[in-house]
């Protein structure tokens, strides 16, 4: 195949998985619901919900054919989804099947503070092949999620985060909106080559730590550990140089984000949210990475209903979110206007994969209820193009 007929073949077949037929096939359908987090089942034991998590490297395919190595708790990106009630005693039992420290925060939860899981602080990190076991009372109701809290710049986005819900005793967002169906949607952003030099260091480092430790010839200074700030002053004193000084060295690389994820997925691999018409979705977006998303929906406004999981007493319109880092939103879309919708970040930067438009969280809202005869361009009224047929949607040119 020379390099005309890949693009060829290359700008269709892409393509044809957005086409509105294809979309609106039972088999994608199907499909699609393997594109959001997968609940974990509890053991109950004396009333309390037990899950049992793991972390383990793992390879994530993004889009098809480019895969990058990840952390993942339970060989999932994002890891699977702890739904509860408010109120349930729950039990995470963590074990690290890695050569990494890690930890588990639970991110806007009130729990116990010994639960918080930041290295250091509130505990020793999980290092590798121990498990720690982590208890709490599911509060406060409302979308949240979990995330390692040990280097947190690499693992966060290596894939260590996973949707918590907590399930209010009384829900007045669906009084309000009754709401058919929801969705729940984790945005990452990842500089694929960045965690891999990372995890690739790290690994090193750790096997060079645990062979010296071995032969006792293990110097703390040399890993720049230390057990407190004096110490840390008293050996810069006497003319250790802490590797953040940057005349002695490059400046460390910040991760510079080329892939944009929703679930763990860039487009055309993100997942779709299907509505029928007089329907109302609810679709909980979770800001699980480090960079700013401005969610913009086609064709309709939505109501902005829940911060950071807590229903708002004013819900209120609007077609454009900033979804912040650290984030959680709940928005209710109304099945109102016939048709399939883009859903996606207004800064295009996070439409791309590693550069090339179409990609990145670039995503669709699908109205299950299209008649057929609305579901090829060459069948519009008033629109002239050759070739009956063709697809609604853009198709992908990977060289532009
Ligand atoms: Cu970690």
């Amino acid at each position: 195949m020379d390099r005309r007929e890949f693009l060829a073949l290359s700008a269709a077949v892409p393509g044809l998985l957005l086409a509105p037929k294809i979309l609106l096939a039972e088999a994608a359908k199907k499909a699609n619901t393997s594109r959001f987090p997968r609940p974990l089942e509890p053991a109950i034991r004396d009333g309390v919900k037990e899950y049992r998590l793991y972390i383990a490297i793992y390879q994530q395919e993004l889009v098809p054919d480019f895969s990058f190595h990840t952390l993942a708790f339970n060989d999932q990106v994002p890891g699977p989804e702890i739904r509860v009630k408010e109120g349930d005693r729950v039990r995470v039992y963590f074990k690290n099947n890695t050569e990494l420290n890690h930890t588990i925060h639970w991110h806007g939860l009130y729990v116990p503070w010994r639960m918080d899981g930041v290295p250091y602080v509130t505990q020793m990190p999980v290092m590798p092949g121990q498990e720690f076991i982590y208890e709490f009372e599911a509060r406060p109701a409302g979308t949240h999620f979990y995330h390692c809290h040990w280097g947190t710049l690499l693992h966060l986005q290596a894939g260590m985060y996973g949707s918590l819900i907590i399930e209010p005793e009384s829900d007045t967002v669906a009084k309000r909106f009754p709401y058919d169906r929801e969705y729940t949607l984790l945005y990452s952003a990842h500089d694929v080559n960045y965690v891999r030099n990372e995890l690739d260091g790290m690994l090193t480092r750790m096997k060079e730590r645990m062979y010296l430790m071995k032969n006792g010839r293990f110097d703390a200074e040399r890993f720049n550990l230390f057990n407190s700030v004096d110490e840390l002053k008293k050996a810069v004193r006497s003319g250790y140089r802490p590797p953040y000084t940057n005349n002695m060295r490059a400046q460390a690389d910040l991760p510079d984000p080329n892939w944009f994820t929703v679930n763990g997925k860039s487009y055309p691999e993100t997942p779709y949210l299907y509505i029928k018409t007089g329907e109302s979705i609810r679709v909980r977006l979770i800001n699980a990475g480090g960079e700013s998303h401005y969610l913009h929906l086609h064709g309709h406004d939505f109501w902005l209903v829940c911060d950071d999981g807590l229903p708002l007493e004013h819900p209120r319109q609007m077609n454009t979110l900033h979804l912040a880092p650290g984030k959680t939103h709940d928005i209710i879309i109304e099945g109102n206007n016939r048709g399939i919708w883009t859903f996606h970040d207004h800064d295009t930067r996070r439409v791309t994969n590693n550069g090339l438009y179409p990609g990145g969280n670039l995503m669709v809202l699908v109205y299950e209820d299209l008649p057929m005869e609305e579901r090829a361009v060459g069948q519009m009224k008033g629109m002239k193009m050759e070739g009956a047929g063709m697809d609604l949607l853009p198709k992908i040119a990977l060289d532009e």
